[in-house]
């Protein structure tokens, strides 16, 4: 680990978190971690060719330290205090844009003493970014945390080349609108060169906001803002993706193999194995899912003999109170469930509330017939991805919401509308009793999807866009 001071760098990432995590053993000695989280892994090979920097929080309060290099990322850390993690993070990042953003499925709460704070930490994160930036350099800002970087990089560093990446939807108008510093935000956004989404519908609703809150000409992926000197900034899909290679060599591993038979032998050898893999939050419809499940139960059109639900939910966003009152009730849901239905020996869903390695994330999709992804808005659901990139056996049935966007590139799964609760009953049952060849036919071209367009591609795809604005 080596400290710098005064260096510059030719290409920074911008994320709200490092891609390290610091970890305190029992005995008090501290050591940085790379994180599992998917954006790493994307970007981890890019850093590493062009000796990037990556500015971001560490993820705990107050943890102040010098920036050093990691596994060839220059790492710079921006300190959050416990009141800016109150209100810039948990409250306007995850209690006003999280939810307004997706759909408001639940209520976004407005509260001008969270903006100021959201005002004022992107500003330290755009003043970061500047003093390590060389010039000319690439600077590529991630998500709905930093909407105003692109613009207070630009106005303090005009020579950058900027991008931006947007990992959650972007709402239709008549939600967006109702956010109090709307245009701010687009503001905020318009000084990048290439802002990036998931879905083409969420660029074509970005470019209607700006439209209607600046009156700026939009045509295609291209709009025009005017100033001096005018700017063409480009919005487009650029959807994300995963490590195939990375899954699928895992889930060849013949230790994950033994794992993912001994997990169906744990669960009983049923017939059929369903699982949900989600965070636990409102967005990903785990309710509408136990709901299904368990009429299915009551109509008696499946038992806890043969069918087992397996879903992990993996802890997020506790501080929040929109989330504990989601544990409890998803928790409630569950225990009535089994209560009703279970036996002695079976149990109908497994529900498991904690994070797991990998490994045992691929021996569970290896032990799946049947993967539920309902959400009810995903800006992608990367879990829909890793099924497929791991089903080498071309077998396994994916459910999948057309509210996620993986559904526009997933175009074999079978394609369900959560809201509609007797439709996913159907669709389980169908995918229950789906035969061998059909299952094959649709796993082979999801697979063929995944594996073609990696996250390598995605990466290559926004940066080869980005650098096409500098020509
Ligand atoms: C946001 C957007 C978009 C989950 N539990 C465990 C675990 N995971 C991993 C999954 C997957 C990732 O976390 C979750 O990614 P998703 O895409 O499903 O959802 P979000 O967390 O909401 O991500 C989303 C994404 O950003 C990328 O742009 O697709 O729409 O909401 O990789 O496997 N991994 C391990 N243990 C767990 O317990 N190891």
């Amino acid at each position: 680990m080596s400290e710098s001071t005064d260096e510059s760098y030719d290409f920074i990432i911008v994320a709200n978190r490092l891609p390290v995590d610091r970890v305190v053993e029992p005995d008090g000695d501290a050591y940085w971690k790379v994180s599992p989280g998917g954006l790493v892994t994307a970007l981890e090979p890019m850093m590493q060719a062009s000796e990037g920097a990556w500015v971001g929080w560490a993820g705990q309060p107050e943890l102040e330290f010098d920036p050093f290099d990691h596994n060839g990322i220059h790492v710079v850390p921006v300190p959050l205090s416990a009141d800016e993690i109150e209100k810039y993070y948990e409250g306007f990042s995850n209690d006003t844009l999280w939810p307004l953003y997706h759909d408001v499925i639940a209520p976004p709460s407005y509260h001008r003493v969270w903006w100021d704070s959201y005002v004022a930490v992107n500003t330290r994160f755009a003043q970061k970014a500047a003093a390590i930036a060389a010039q000319g350099a690439t600077v590529w800002v991630q998500d709905y945390q930093l909407q105003l970087v692109p613009k207070l990089l630009r106005e303090a560093r005009p020579d950058l080349t900027i991008g931006f990446f947007n990992h959650i939807p972007f709402p239709p108008y008549g939600i967006f609108s109702q956010l109090p510093w709307r245009r701010q935000i687009v503001d905020g956004l318009l000084g990048a060169d290439v802002i990036g989404f998931q879905r083409t519908a969420d660029a074509s609703n970005f470019a209607r906001a700006v439209r209607r809150l600046r009156g700026y000409t939009t045509r295609g992926n291209t709009i025009w803002v005017p100033g001096e000197p005018s700017r063409k900034v480009t919005a487009k899909a650029f959807p994300i993706s995963i490590d195939a290679n990375a899954f699928e060599t895992l889930a060849r591993d013949p230790q994950v193999q033994e794992r993912a038979r001994q997990i169906r032998s744990d669960l009983g050898n049923p017939t059929t194995v369903m699982l949900g893999v989600d965070r636990l939050d409102y967005t990903k419809g785990i309710g509408h899912r136990l709901k299904a499940f368990g009429e299915l139960l009551s109509d008696g059109k499946i038992s806890v003999e043969d069918v087992v639900l397996v879903q992990v939910a993996s802890p997020s966003r506790e501080r929040v109170e929109t989330y504990r009152q989601l544990r409890d009730e998803i928790e409630l849901t569950v225990g009535r469930i089994n209560g009703d239905y279970g036996t002695i020996s079976h149990q109908a869903v497994n529900y498991l509330h904690h994070g797991f390695p990998r490994e045992e994330m691929v021996a569970l999709y290896l032990a799946a017939d049947v993967m539920l992804v309902t959400a009810l808005r995903d800006g992608m659901n990367l879990v829909a991805k890793e099924y497929a990139a791991v089903r080498f056996d071309e077998d396994g049935v994916l459910l999948l919401s057309e509210f996620a966007g993986a559904s526009d590139e997933l175009r074999t799964a079978v394609r369900i509308n959560p809201h509609d609760i007797d439709g996913l009953k159907e669709a389980i049952l169908g995918a229950i009793a789906m035969p061998k060849a059909e299952r094959r036919r649709r796993m082979r071209a999801m697979r063929k999807r995944v594996i073609e367009n990696d996250v390598a591609r995605w990466s290559s795809n926004f940066i080869t866009a980005l650098e096409a604005t500098r020509a």
